[in-house]
C-alpha cells in the first residue's frame, strides 16, 4: 500500500474516473451527478433545485469521492432472483460488508422465517398483508421504529405519523448513536439543537477550531472551506488523538494549484488522549481567563453561570488539566494564545466528541469556550456540529423522535383531529435493550443497518433474535440482513432519493432545507419509502383514525402538514410552486438572542474525568476509514492512513514495543464486551501512544453498551482494550 503525504488530490480523481467506468460511463455519471436531488452523502448539503454538486455557497463543481461512491452504489445492477436461493443464511453471515454492499440492488421483496436455511421472495402484497397482520396483533409499545438519515423529510415524518397513530412513541433515529450529545448539549447551553452558524460563516471566520473529526476523509467537501479561511490568513487548530493525513495537508481536486501543490490545514494540531478533550477544553478555558482575553460585556449581558464558571475555572488545578487531558502545557497555550488573538472563531466537532460517556459535557465545554470570548450570537463566529447523513437533521426536525416537542405534539394532535400517546417512547439503545429484555415484539428500520451500528455487536444480534418480528426498508444488503435476524425477517427494497416519483426534501447542518426532484427508477420492484408506509397505514390504521392513508402517498400533502406542524418549516407548504429552498428561520444566531427562556445562554460546570486505562489497557476508539460510508464498505483500503485491510489495530510503535509486539503480528483484542482473534498489528506513529484504532462496523464486536447518561450515545470512541499476542512474540521469531 502505497503511503499518500495529502488527503485528496489525484486518488480521488482516478477513483472518480473508474467509477464512472464501472456505472456505464462518465457522462451518465455525471447527468446522475448533476440531478435537481440533494447529495446523498454527508449533511454538508449540496444539490437540490440548484443542480448536483452546488454548494450552499452556490459554488460548482463541488465534488467528492463519498458522494460518488454512494451514487455508484446506487447505480449496481440488480441482485440475481437466483441470488439468495444460492447463498444460505450462514453463507451470506460469512460476507464481509464491502462483500455484502457489492451485491447489488435489492428488488423484491425478501422473507426469513427462523429455522430456514434461505431468504425467499415473495411479492409485495404478501409482505405487506404480513407485516400488517403482526402489527395488528400485537400492542403498540412492544414495537420499535427506527429510521436512518438518508430517507427523506417526508418518509420520516410519516413513519412517526403512523407510529404514534399505531400507539407508540417507540420511535427514534441513527442520532442517537451519532450527534445526540450535541443536540443534548446545545440545547442546555444554547436553546437551540443545531449549529449557529451558516457555511458562509464560517468562510469568513479567521479561526476554526476542528475538535474531534476527520473531514478530509468524512467532509471532503469542508475542506474547500478550511482551505479558504487558511488561504484569507486564518488558522485552523485541529485538536484530534490522531495527526490524520487530510488533516495536515490536503489537495482540494477543484483547484489546480491546491491540487498540484497541496494546501495545509492544521496551522496547530494538538493531539489529546482519546477522552481527553474535556480537560482540554477545560484547560483553554482557565488560560483564557488567565490572559484576560474573556470578554465580559457580553458574559455579563448574554450569559448565565458566569461566576460559577470562573471560580470553577480557578479551582480546577492544571495538573489535572495536563493529567486528564495528554496535553502538555505549552500546547494549552497556544491553542489559547490563538484563540485570543483571533476575532472571528467557529468551533466544529464530530464523533470524537460525542462518542464518549460524557459526550454532552464535551458539547457544553465548546460551547463554554466559545461564549467565553462572545462568539457566538454575531455573523462570521459560532458553533458547529458537523452532521453526518445527508438527512439526520431534517429526520430529528420532523419528529423521529421519542419525545416531540410540546408545540409539534399540540400542533400534530389538532392538525389531524387525533390524540396521541403520551407514554414515553425509547431511544435507540433502550430499544436494543428492552428487546433483549424480551419486552418487544417488532421492529421496523427505515433505512440504516441497525445491527451494524450497534454496541457488542453479539449483544445486539441476541437482542433483535427475540424479536418476533423484523422488516428493514433498505437499497442494498448489509450486515444487519445477515446477522439481525428476528422470527421472520423481512426485507423491503426501496427507491433511492434520485429514483423517488416524487419530490422529497432533506435539511443540511447549516438549517437549509433542499428540495429533491426524485427521477426515473433504474429496477423493477423498489418503491418509495413513503408509499411503503402509507400503505401499511391504510392497511393497519385506516379505519381507526382519521387520517387518509390514501393522500399521504401524496409527498406534497405531507409537505403541507409538516409546513402546519413544524416551526420554521412553514415555507415547505409552497415549495413545490415556488421551488424555493429556504434557511429554517430561528435556527442561524447572528445576534447575541439565545432561544432560552430568558434569552441568555448557559455557561456550564463540569468535573474532569480520569483518563481510562493503565493496567496494561489501552484506550480503542472505532473510526470509519476513507473508503466506507458507516456500515457500507466501499474498499477495503484506508487510502490516508496507508492501511490495505480493515482487520487491524493501528497502535503507536511505543506502544507495540513496550507490550512485547512485532508489527503485522496476529493478536487477540479484548474488551469487557468480546474479543476479536486474528488481528494485525500495525505500527501507526500518527496516533498517539496509550490509544489505539480499529474500523468501525467490525470493531463493535468490542464495543461495550456503555452510554452517555444525557444522550444515551454509546462511547464508541472510548473502549478499554487488551491486546495480546496469539502466539507470543518469542515463538513468532523463532527464539
Ligand atoms: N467517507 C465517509 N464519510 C462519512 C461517513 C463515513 O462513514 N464515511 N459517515 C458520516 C457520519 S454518519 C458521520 S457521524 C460522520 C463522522 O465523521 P467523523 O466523526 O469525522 O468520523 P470518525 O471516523 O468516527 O472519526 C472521528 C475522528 O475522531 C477522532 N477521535 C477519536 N477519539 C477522539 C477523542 O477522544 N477526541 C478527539 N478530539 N478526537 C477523537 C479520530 O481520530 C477521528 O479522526 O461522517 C459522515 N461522513
Ligand atoms: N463502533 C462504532 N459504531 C458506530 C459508529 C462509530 O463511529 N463506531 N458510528 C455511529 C454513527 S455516527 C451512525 S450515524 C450509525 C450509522 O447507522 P445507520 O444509519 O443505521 O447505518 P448505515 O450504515 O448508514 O446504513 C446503511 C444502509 O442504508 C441503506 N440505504 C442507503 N440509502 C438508502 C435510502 O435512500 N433509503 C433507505 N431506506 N435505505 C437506504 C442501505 O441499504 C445501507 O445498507 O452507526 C453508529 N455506530
Ligand atoms: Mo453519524
Amino acid at each position: 500500500m502505497k503511503n499518500v503525504s495529502s488527503g485528496g488530490g489525484w486518488p480521488a480523481i482516478w477513483y472518480t474516473l473508474r467509477k464512472a467506468r464501472e456505472v456505464g460511463g462518465f457522462l451518465k455519471m455525471w447527468k446522475a451527478m448533476r440531478s435537481r436531488n440533494a447529495c446523498k452523502t454527508c449533511a454538508l448539503g449540496m444539490g437540490g433545485q440548484a443542480g448536483g454538486m452546488v454548494n450552499e455557497a452556490g459554488r460548482f463543481p463541488e465534488v467528492c469521492k463519498k458522494s460518488l461512491q454512494a451514487m455508484a452504489s446506487d447505480m449496481q445492477g440488480a441482485i440475481p432472483a437466483s441470488f439468495f436461493s444460492t447463498y444460505s443464511i450462514a453463507q451470506l453471515q460469512c460476507l464481509s460488508p464491502r462483500e455484502l454492499e457489492s451485491c447489488g440492488r435489492l428488488t423484491q421483496p425478501l422473507l426469513h422465517v427462523r429455522g430456514e436455511n434461505f431468504y425467499r421472495a415473495i411479492s409485495w402484497e404478501e409482505a405487506l398483508a404480513r407485516i400488517a397482520d403482526k402489527l395488528r396483533s400485537l400492542p403498540a409499545d412492544e414495537t420499535f421504529w427506527y429510521t436512518s438519515g438518508r430517507s427523506s423529510n417526508e418518509a420520516g415524518f410519516l413513519v412517526q405519523l403512523f407510529a404514534r397513530l399505531y400507539g407508540t412513541n417507540n420511535v427514534n433515529n441513527c442520532s442517537y448513536y451519532c450527534h445526540q450529545a450535541s443536540g443534548v448539549g446545545l440545547g442546555a447551553t444554547l436553546g437551540t439543537g443545531t449549529a449557529t452558524v451558516l457555511l458562509e460563516d464560517v468562510e469568513h471566520a479567521d479561526l476554526v477550531m476542528l475538535i474531534g473529526g476527520n473531514p478530509a476523509s468524512n467532509h471532503p467537501r469542508l475542506m474547500t472551506t478550511l482551505k479558504r479561511v487558511r488561504g484569507k490568513g486564518g488558522a485552523v487548530i485541529v485538536i484530534n488523538p490522531v495527526r490524520e493525513t487530510g488533516l495536515v495537508n490536503f489537495r482540494v481536486p477543484s483547484d489546480p494549484r491546491s491540487l498540484l501543490f497541496g494546501t495545509k490545514i492544521a496551522s496547530l494540531y494538538v493531539q489529546p488522549d482519546i477522552g481527553g478533550d474535556l480537560a482540554l477544553l477545560t484547560g483553554v478555558a482557565k488560560r483564557i481567563v488567565e490572559m484576560g482575553a474573556t470578554d465580559e460585556p457580553f458574559l455579563r449581558d448574554h450569559c448565565q453561570g458566569w461566576s460559577e464558571l470562573s471560580a470553577h475555572l480557578r479551582a480546577t488545578s492544571w495538573r489535572d488539566i495536563i493529567e486528564r487531558s495528554g496535553v502538555a502545557e505549552d500546547d494549552i497555550d497556544a491553542i489559547a494564545g490563538r484563540y485570543a488573538r483571533a476575532k472571528n472563531a467557529v468551533f466544529a466537532w464530530t464523533m470524537g466528541i460525542t462518542h464518549h460517556v460524557h459526550g454532552v459535557q464535551n458539547v457544553e465545554a465548546i460551547v463554554n469556550l466559545a461564549l467565553l470570548r462572545g462568539m457566538i450570537g454575531r455573523p462570521h463566529a459560532g458553533v458547529m456540529p458537523i452532521r453526518g447523513h445527508s438527512n439526520v437533521q431534517g429526520i430529528g426536525s420532523i419528529g423521529v423522535t421519542p419525545k416531540l416537542k410540546d408545540a409539534v405534539f399540540a400542533r400534530l394532535q389538532s392538525h389531524f383531529g387525533v390524540t396521541l400517546p403520551t407514554s414515553p417512547g425509547l431511544d435507540t439503545l433502550a430499544c436494543v435493550e428492552t428487546a433483549e429484555a424480551g419486552r418487544l415484539k417488532f421492529g421496523c428500520c427505515l433505512g440504516g443497518n441497525l445491527f451494524g451500528s450497534n454496541p457488542d455487536a453479539a449483544y445486539a444480534a441476541r437482542a433483535l433474535a427475540k424479536l418476533d418480528m423484523i422488516v428493514y426498508l433498505n437499497t442494498t444488503l448489509n450486515t444487519g440482513h445477515a446477522h439481525g435476524l428476528a422470527g421472520e425477517t423481512i426485507i423491503l427494497p426501496v427507491l433511492a432519493r434520485d429514483e423517488e416519483p416524487q419530490p422529497t426534501t432533506q435539511e443540511s447542518m447549516f438549517n437549509f432545507v433542499r428540495l429533491s426532484d426524485g427521477g426515473p427508477a433504474r429496477h423493477a420492484g423498489p418503491k418509495s419509502e413513503v408509499e411503503v408506509i402509507a400503505d401499511l397505514g391504510a392497511r393497519v390504521l385506516e379505519t381507526s383514525t382519521p387520517v387518509d392513508w390514501a393522500k399521504m402517498k401524496s409527498t406534497r400533502r405531507i409537505r403541507e402538514a409538516i409546513a402546519a406542524i413544524v416551526p420554521g418549516f412553514e415555507q415547505l407548504a409552497a415549495i413545490d410552486d415556488t421551488k424555493r429552498e429556504f434557511q429554517i428561520a430561528g435556527r442561524t444566531l447572528h445576534e447575541p438572542r439565545f432561544p432560552t427562556v430568558d434569552g441568555r445562554a448557559r455557561l456550564k460546570v463540569h468535573d474532569l474525568p480520569e483518563l481510562a486505562g493503565g493496567n496494561g489497557h489501552l484506550r480503542l476508539m472505532t473510526v470509519r476509514s476513507e473508503g466506507q460510508f458507516n456500515t457500507v464498505v466501499y474498499e477495503d483500503y484506508d487510502l490516508y492512513r496507508g492501511q490495505d485491510r480493515r482487520d487491524v489495530i493501528l497502535l503507536n510503535p511505543d506502544d507495540v514495543r513496550r507490550l512485547g509486539l512485532a508489527p503485522e503480528q496476529l493478536v487477540t483484542v479484548t474488551s469487557e464486551a468480546g474479543q476479536m482473534a486474528n488481528i494485525l498489528v500495525r505500527p501507526f506513529p500518527r496516533i498517539k501512544a496509550g490509544n489505539a484504532l480499529m474500523y468501525y462496523p467490525e470493531a463493535n464486536a468490542l464495543v461495550p453498551r456503555r452510554a452517555d447518561p444525557r444522550s444515551r450515545t454509546p462511547a464508541f470512541k472510548s473502549v478499554l482494550v487488551r491486546v495480546e499476542a496469539a502466539v507470543p512474540a518469542a515463538v513468532v521469531a523463532g527464539v
